[in-house]
């Protein structure tokens, strides 16, 4: 499968550094960065550099170098965010059923008070 990735979107731009973002953790393959629309105390994207629109892409398209450097990432957001602890929540929106607005792979990263449950 193709994937046709839009060098355009709001992702690659902050990537590019042509948009500020508040930074939380840089790797060699991944940003780490506090979500504009904070849904919990704690509330912080990660992305892989690489340009991936999804889960699918990366598993397929990314070296072992990135996806392992993507997956340490978000452990050590979650240990300097100060969640591991009391928990916290991922999410990663795909696709339109998804409600994937920004088509840049991403996963949220939410904790800091009880987030209830969400899957019944
Ligand atoms: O949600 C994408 C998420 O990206 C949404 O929670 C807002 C966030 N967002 C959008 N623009 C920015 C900028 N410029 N900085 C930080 N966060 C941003 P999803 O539905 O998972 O695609």
């Amino acid at each position: 499968m193709a994937f046709d990735y839009d060098s355009e979107n709001i992702f690659a731009k902050i990537l590019r550094g042509e948009i500020p973002n508040d930074t939380v953790l840089e790797t060699e393959h991944s940003l780490a960065f506090r979500d504009i629309r904070p849904q919990a105390p704690v509330h912080v994207l990660v992305i892989p550099k690489g340009a991936y629109i999804s889960y699918d892409h990366f598993a397929q398209e990314a070296s072992e170098a990135e996806i392992v450097d993507y997956v340490r990432a978000i452990g050590e957001v979650c240990r300097m965010e100060g969640v591991e602890g009391d928990g916290f929540r991922m999410i990663s929106n795909a696709g339109e059923h998804g409600v994937q607005e920004v088509p840049h792979l991403h996963v949220h990263i939410l904790g800091g008070r009880p987030l209830g449950r969400m899957l019944q």
